[in-house]
């Protein structure tokens, strides 16, 4: 403590009176004396109890055990002055005793405490009342006592005390209660203050400590801060900042001064008086690292409002900073950078703090061992590289983006969130973006998705949203076993994470497999789900299912079992059946390497040869490619690799036929072409379809009467198709008989190529219909009415007719 001492209680024995009375006389005797109605006989009772409890711990205790509590509390009220001050004495030293404060505590002592802080009585008085006191006022339930019974006037006014002890526990009473919220606030209407600032010259450093450390507290409320602005508390304060004797005391100052500062008229009044610029001399002369990180925590607190921003940049700010990222102390460093987020609010500041090459050092920091340091670095990162191509590449020079990604390993989730706030600012950038990627950043993207924390979900999805951008991550995502986690983010109820999940489903349902692993977790469930609640939906929710979808219609139909007029049925389509959930759809080209099974087929639709977009015609006039034979319809296709018996041969064809081809589909080329030339001259809508479903039915087997469908032989026919070319997928120009469900997708496959518009629907048991919307009233009447009507395509037994739908007939339809 340096040469201020202070001065411990001495003997607080001011008057000395003969103790003889009592001596000899045992404790319990001397107890029992307390009780002598006799005030001479008291007098002298309390004193012996005073100095045999100085004694030790030990004393105090048995005095405790023998009753001598009760009867003080008493006599401190006693009408005899110098009964009550020696009853205090004794009091007040028995009372630091834990055993006895706990007893204490058990009587309801305080308001006659308080009632005798007046200033009427005796210094010795005070001193050991507020001694008694500064020991029970450790104890929450003492202080709302204190605080109740008004003991913070009185106390408030014994500040101002010229002896120091009473200056001293009134202090550490007061320091103890405004830990609670209450009497932090009540200091300040109270007076508290001047004298809080007087005692700040005090002769005793540990009065200028506690009278530092009260202030503190108080100044956390801006009422407070006020008055001790009008109070001259900052001059107060810069005085002790300015005198070299007082270094003891500069943390403390400065924490205060950071608290003030939180208000826009504090810092004016500092800067007015050239604060500012002893700020950044004071943090810039080697001194200890408390006070270095305490005046950088000055400066971030000024850094809160934009117009300080301005006025710090302009005194060049950036520089200290940049300096002090050097001190090799952590406490500073994690000081520093918080400092740095707060100033990069400001453009410009964010470009000088590149200018003077402060990115190495914050890079730096992210390797420490101190986690408050790898957060507060990569928070500035995060706010440095925030809409700022030239930070963030400076970042990229510096190394950075590896040691971010290592922190979303992190045990600290707002380190995590920061690094992936920061990792998502950078790879924006294609350069950037191969070089986070290539230090394996999905996969250590993987772990955070699961987290708990809000904030490390909005900014590690939005993260991967950006990076998944390339094809390699979000192949790589699928590995790392990143889907799973992110598809359950769609169950979030938090608004952003929600939204930043569905963007990066989004650009993940971009590739097939990835869509198809998402559908399996149920994705598209969940994205009906939101897309049914309109606080959750939003433009990316409907975004992420439609791409999920519409990725793949043959997806679409396998997984939802419907297609929308808009979705147009293209070369490559095919129909797999109902997907069992949680099944893989199986891409075409697996499944047409499967061996023949008992299965039913996958319809595959394929209106092109190989080589040439379409003119089927030119095929079809080269006969040894076609061969329309009568029955049925049914027409044979060319194979793909050309001839059967030569499939050994066909297998090392030329490099550029790596890819895998679909069997080409004559006939359905000349259906196509069929149906061009015959319905769509057709000029009225109703016909056409009619014509179109008896072309469709015509191909299939014809009209079948419903009693008579069980003997339709469509699963031989369609099993021999499997023998003949010995493949599970059946291209569906070929199928000579089929029911419901072939009729219905070859139906709209032909309607969609020559540009009519229907849907697709699956019902149970190889059921599937068309839905068609016309306008009211048919061919044969001229009434039409602007009411469109929702319709049925019968295909199989009285082939043409359209059905209204949910009348009797169409439900027949669609149902078994
Ligand atoms: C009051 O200040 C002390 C430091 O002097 C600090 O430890 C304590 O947490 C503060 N209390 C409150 C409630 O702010
Ligand atoms: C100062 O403001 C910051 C944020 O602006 C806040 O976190 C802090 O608690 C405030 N401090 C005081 C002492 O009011
Ligand atoms: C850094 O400074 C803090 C005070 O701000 C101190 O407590 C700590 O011991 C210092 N650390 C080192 C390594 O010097
Ligand atoms: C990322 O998380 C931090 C909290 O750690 C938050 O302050 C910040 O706003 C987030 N960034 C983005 C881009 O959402
Ligand atoms: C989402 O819901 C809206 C309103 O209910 C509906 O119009 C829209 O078609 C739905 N989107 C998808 C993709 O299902
Ligand atoms: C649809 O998804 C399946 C299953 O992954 C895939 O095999 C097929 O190639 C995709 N087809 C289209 C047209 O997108
Ligand atoms: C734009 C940006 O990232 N702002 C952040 C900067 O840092 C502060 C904390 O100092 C955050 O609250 C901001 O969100």
């Amino acid at each position: 403590m340096g040469k201020k001492v202070k001065k411990e209680s001495e003997t607080p024995c001011k008057e000395t009176f003969d103790p003889l009375p009592v001596e000899g006389k045992t404790p319990a005797t001397v107890v029992l004396l307390l009780s002598s109605p006799e005030e001479d006989i008291l007098i002298k009772a309390c004193e012996a109890i005073h100095t045999f409890a100085e004694k030790g711990d030990e004393n105090k205790v048995s005095l405790l055990g023998l009753g001598a509590l009760q009867p003080l509390c008493q006599l401190i009220t006693h009408s005899n002055k110098l009964v009550r001050r020696n009853a205090f004495m004794a009091l007040g030293i028995m009372a630091t005793n834990s055993d006895v404060k706990t007893a204490l505590k058990k009587i309801d002592v305080i308001p006659s405490i308080i009632d005798k802080l007046s200033l009427e009585e005796d210094t010795v008085v005070h001193e050991f009342a507020t001694l008694c006191l500064a020991s029970l006022s450790v104890d929450f339930i003492c202080k709302v006592q204190i605080f109740d019974n008004k003991g913070l006037p009185p106390l408030i006014q014994l500040l101002s005390s010229l002896d120091p002890d009473v200056q001293k526990h009134s202090l550490e009473i007061i320091f103890n209660l405004v830990q609670d919220y209450q009497s932090r606030l009540a200091v300040h209407g109270l007076g508290g203050i001047p004298p809080l600032l007087d005692l700040l010259k005090s002769d005793f450093l540990a009065i200028q400590h506690l009278a530092l450390k009260t202030l503190q507290n108080i100044t956390t409320d801006k009422d407070t801060r006020n008055t001790f602005r009008e109070e001259q508390g900052f001059e107060n304060l810069m005085d002790i900042l300015d005198n070299k004797d007082f270094t003891d005391l500069h943390a403390e100052a400065l924490q205060v001064v950071a608290n003030c500062l939180n208000d826009s008229e504090s810092f004016q009044l500092i800067n007015k008086g050239g604060g500012l610029t002893r700020l950044m001399e004071f943090v810039l002369t080697p001194t200890a690292p408390e006070i270095q990180s305490n005046t950088v925590k000055c400066i971030a607190r000024v850094a809160q409002s934009s117009e300080n921003r301005k006025l710090l940049h302009e005194q060049d700010v950036e520089k200290v900073l940049v300096e002090l990222l050097s001190v090799a102390n952590d406490s500073v460093k994690t000081a520093t950078c918080h400092a740095v987020a707060a100033m990069s609010f400001n453009l410009a500041s964010k470009d000088s703090f590149r200018d003077l090459g402060g990115f190495p050092a914050v890079v730096q920091s992210l390797s420490s061992e101190s986690l408050t340091l790898r957060e507060a670095a990569t928070q500035a990162l995060s706010n440095l590289t925030h809409n700022n191509q030239l930070n963030i590449f400076a970042v990229y020079e510096a190394g950075g983006h590896e040691f971010l990604v290592q922190q979303l390993h992190d045990s600290c989730p707002r380190t995590v969130a920061n690094a992936a706030a920061t990792l998502g600012n950078m790879a924006g950038q294609e350069v950037i973006r191969c070089s986070i990627l290539s230090y394996g950043a999905i996969q250590a993207l993987v772990e955070p998705l699961k987290s708990t924390d809000t904030q490390v979900l909005v900014n590690t999805t939005l993260c991967l949203a950006v990076l998944a951008c390339d094809t390699d991550a979000r192949a790589e995502l699928q590995i790392a076993g990143g889907l799973h986690p992110l598809v359950n983010l769609l169950r979030s109820h938090h608004k952003e994470v929600l939204y930043n999940t569905c963007l990066a489903v989004n650009v993940c349902a971009s590739d097939e497999p990835n869509a198809v692993e998402m559908c399996k977790y149920g994705a598209l469930e969940m994205l009906q789900e939101i897309n049914q609640s309109v606080n959750r939906r939003s433009r990316f929710s409907e975004l992420a299912m439609i791409s999920l979808l519409n990725s793949n219609l043959s997806l679409k139909y396998s997984l939802t079992g419907c297609l929308a007029s808009s979705d147009i049925i293209t070369d490559g389509f095919y129909d797999t059946g109902k997907a069992g959930s949680g099944q893989r759809v199986l891409t075409l080209e697996e499944l047409s390497k499967q061996p023949v099974n008992q299965h039913r087929p996958i319809i595959a639709v394929n209106t092109v040869s190989d080589e040439t977009g379409d003119a089927p015609e030119e095929r079809q006039s080269n006969p040894s490619e076609t061969d329309t034979s009568s029955k049925g319809g049914r027409r044979t296709p060319r194979r793909r690799k050309e001839d059967d018996k030569q499939k050994d041969e066909a297998q090392p064809e030329s490099p550029t036929e790596k890819l895998w081809k679909m069997m080409d589909d004559i006939p359905l080329q000349n259906l196509v072409k069929e149906a061009k030339e015959s319905i769509l001259p057709l000029n009225d809508e109703w016909e056409q379809y009619a014509a179109l479903a008896r072309l469709v039915s015509r191909t299939m087997g014809g009209a079948v009467e419903i009693e008579k469908l069980h003997k339709f032989p469509w699963e031989l026919h369609l099993s021999e198709l499997k023998f003949e070319f010995q493949s599970n997928v059946i291209p569906i120009g070929i199928i000579g008989k089929g029911i419901y469900c072939h009729r219905a997708l070859l139906f709209k496959c032909l309607a969609d190529c020559i540009g009519m518009s229907c849907t697709l629907v699956r019902g149970e048991y190889n059921r599937a219909w068309n839905e068609i919307l016309l306008f009211k009233g048919n061919p044969s009447s001229n009434e039409h009415s602007s009411q469109p009507c929702r319709l049925i395509v019968d295909l199989m037994h009285q082939p043409g007719n359209l059905l209204k739908t949910k009348t009797a007939a169409a439900v027949q339809y669609q149902t078994i």
